[in-house]
């Protein structure tokens, strides 16, 4: 496996990540791997026990070291517990703003295109569509699609400003948690209003109960996941089509050495859309011929990529780790970014080959990048210039600096709840009721979200993979998404064949149905999709009346960003045990962290964990998935099954 540059330590388990880093240490290329053995994270940063929100500090408040030694406290008085709290909310609320700005983003384009105003975008499924004016208790029956894409529109738009009352959403929840979220004040009014709640109260003096900041924290996430998210997953769908399973390929391998190759990095689909289009116009691809190259080839990362890959099977070039190993092939003649998980080294990678990085978004500007703004009224245009841009710098390669790792895999992707419940539930009747019975009888043990991204501070794809495997192993169904959802691609998980890997009950269902152990159902936003599976369970029957009810756990086992944090927490919010590998950000806080590992649960449900140890990970996932069999009664569930063979073999042998 690759080392770095301090040579004893294993940074991945994946194969072209190795090569290319094996090419970075000759050419003397610094990489993310290199700058993380380099940067010592702060200890007491790390653990939430710094406070940096008034002039007064930073204040560090780590735990005290001598036994007696009274607790520190910042200069205001804030205790550790309020510190490590108030740190945890704002990366919920950044993670929020984040997903929520590009919910907005989508919702804005899409009332536009709705109202004629911008050409290139239509209405792929008008079934989603109907099923948002239901929503939204529109008068769906007597509108034209027309006016009921407006309306919706106008009512998405609107639910990022609204000051009073509910989310639309909050209402697609089992009534048992509206319930408890109604009880405990967490229903979201609108979802710029609780990031800028969570802002003031985490202010200097200002909400100093760390109970208090971690429920208006849920009140904030719970805006991301059944809010700002949810309208990105159901308006993309809506406006480019619901994911249905598709195959694909993913790894640097995808690039070609003689077609002009594009990268699309970063978030929001709705230009890559437009490069696809644009990369398939027969003039842009005369054009290309003109310069020399065979043809023009598009690939995908980070969470664009999923984004593309689900809906027009265009290939992945890798996961966020592998952003600058990209540009290092030589071959990449523009990497296209727009907003989220773009590291600024790209540029400064770039400037050692003929790369152009092409920034696209006005909040996301890069020194030194080429500039080319989406312009939201003419976007076929936009992407036909950066599909120009590219081809024009296909003629600055570089021959002798090519080298593209001939490493690629398979993958199925595109489970979208959707499919799930027709795939699962047969071509007779689209339910979720096949699953729920196969969960009841035990082929299918549980069910685990395994979420987020890769982090250099632990081997690279290697977190998500050991704990991936034991989970099937076990025979618990994988749902996946992000970063995460690459790497297992890029290990084979993502293909039928995986299920070779799983336990006898998983393998006969992923052998009965044609589908992977581990169902990849799209980029971070779409972990609300996830939510919505979950509560089609409890709906479907037979497994409680609510989400925490549910045999079903969450995981982000190599997060980094703050996105993850409102993820985690919205699960968590939701009735979901999470558990966060790598790091935990509010470990300087004994009190604060078993508020969140242990206070949580009776409160909410679900609750929060940490476990670096992806096996460990898996045992204490494992172990809550029996805990909830116990507590439905489907625990003996397993042994009746054996209890029936016995009997029949005893029959057979009389
Ligand atoms: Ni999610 Fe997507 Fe990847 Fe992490 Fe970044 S790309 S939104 S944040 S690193 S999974």
């Amino acid at each position: 496996m690759a080392k770095t540059k301090n040579e004893d330590k294993v940074v991945t388990c994946c194969e072209a990540t190795r090569q290319m880093l094996d090419l970075a240490k000759k050419e003397g290329i610094e990489t993310v791997f290199d700058r993380a053995e380099k940067m010592k994270p702060c200890p007491i940063g790390a653990d939430g026990s710094c406070c940096k929100n008034c002039a007064m500090g930073p204040c560090r408040v780590p735990p005290s070291k001598k036994e007696g030694e009274p607790a520190k406290v910042g200069v205001c008085g804030a205790t550790a517990e309020t510190i490590a709290a108030r740190n945890f909310a704002r990366m919920v609320a950044a993670g929020t703003a984040a997903h929520s700005d590009h919910g907005r983003g989508v919702a804005e384009i899409f009332l536009l295109a709705a109202k004629g105003e911008v050409e290139g975008y239509g209405i792929k499924d008008e079934q989603k569509l109907i099923q948002l004016g239901l929503d939204f208790e529109l008068d769906v029956e007597n509108l034209s699609i027309k006016e009921l894409a407006i309306q919706v529109g106008e009512r998405c738009v609107a639910e990022f400003g609204q000051q009073q009352g509910e989310i639309a959403f909050a209402k697609r929840a089992p009534l048992k948690r509206q319930e408890l979220w109604r009880k405990n004040n967490m229903v979201p009014r609108g979802i710029d209003r609780e990031v800028v709640d969570l802002m003031h109260r985490t202010h200097m003096g200002v909400d100093q109960d760390y109970k208090n900041i971690t429920t208006q924290a849920a009140r904030c996430a719970l805006g991301d996941g059944w809010g700002g998210a949810m309208i990105a997953t159901e308006l993309q769908d809506i406006m480019f089509g619901t994911p249905v399973p598709g195959t694909g390929k993913i790894n640097l391998g995808v690039l070609k050495k003689d077609e002009v190759n594009i990268i699309v990095h970063g978030h929001e689909p709705l230009l890559s859309e437009m490069v696809v289009v644009a990369c398939q116009d027969p003039e842009m691809i005369e054009y290309a011929k003109e310069k020399g190259a065979k043809g023009i080839n598009l690939a995908g990362m980070c969470c664009t990529a999923n984004e593309i890959l689900m809906r027009h099977g265009v290939p992945i070039a890798g996961n966020f780790l592998q952003q600058e190993l990209a540009v290092m092939t030589g071959a990449l003649d523009a990497m296209v970014v727009d907003v989220q998980c773009v590291m600024q080294a790209l540029q400064e990678t770039a400037s050692n080959f003929h790369t152009k990085v092409i920034t696209t978004n006005p909040k996301a500007k890069m020194e030194d990048a080429t500039h080319i703004e989406f312009e939201e009224h003419d976007p076929i245009n936009t992407a036909k210039e950066i599909v120009k841009a590219a081809i024009d710098n296909f003629k600055n390669r570089d021959k002798s600096k090519i080298f593209i790792p001939d490493i690629s895999e398979n993958m199925v992707a595109g489970f979208s709840h959707e499919t799930i419940n027709y795939l699962l539930g047969g071509t007779f009747r689209s339910s979720y009721k096949p699953l729920n019975d196969n969960i009841i009888n035990g082929r299918i043990r549980g069910v685990a979200g395994v979420v987020g991204c890769n982090n250099p501070r632990t081997t690279d794809d290697e977190i998500h993979l050991t704990l991936i495997r034991e989970l099937i192993k076990n025979d618990v169904i994988v749902l996946t998404t992000g970063c995460v959802a690459m790497a297992c691609g890029k290990a084979g998980l993502l293909q039928p064949e995986a299920a070779k890997y799983c336990g006898a009950g998983l393998a006969s269902i992923c052998e009965t149905v044609g589908i992977p152990p581990v169902l990849h159902m799209g980029a971070c936003v779409d972990n609300s999709r996830i939510l919505i599976a979950a509560t089609a369970l409890v709906k479907e029957g037979g497994l409680g009346d609510d989400i925490s009810d549910l045999p079903a756990v969450g995981a982000a086992p190599g997060w980094m960003s703050e996105k993850a944090v409102a993820i985690g927490h919205y699960f968590v919010a939701s009735g979901v045990y999470t558990l966060f590998g790598t790091t935990f950000p509010t470990l300087g806080s004994k009190k604060y962290t078993d508020y969140l590992f242990n206070g949580l649960e009776e409160e909410w449900g679900g609750k929060w964990d940490f476990e670096p140890d992806p096996l460990e990970m898996a045992k204490k996932m494992i172990a809550h998935i029996d805990k909830k069999r116990k507590a439905l009664g489907i625990d003996k569930a397993r042994e009746r099954v054996l209890m029936d063979m016995e009997m029949r073999r005893e029959l057979e042998a009389g």
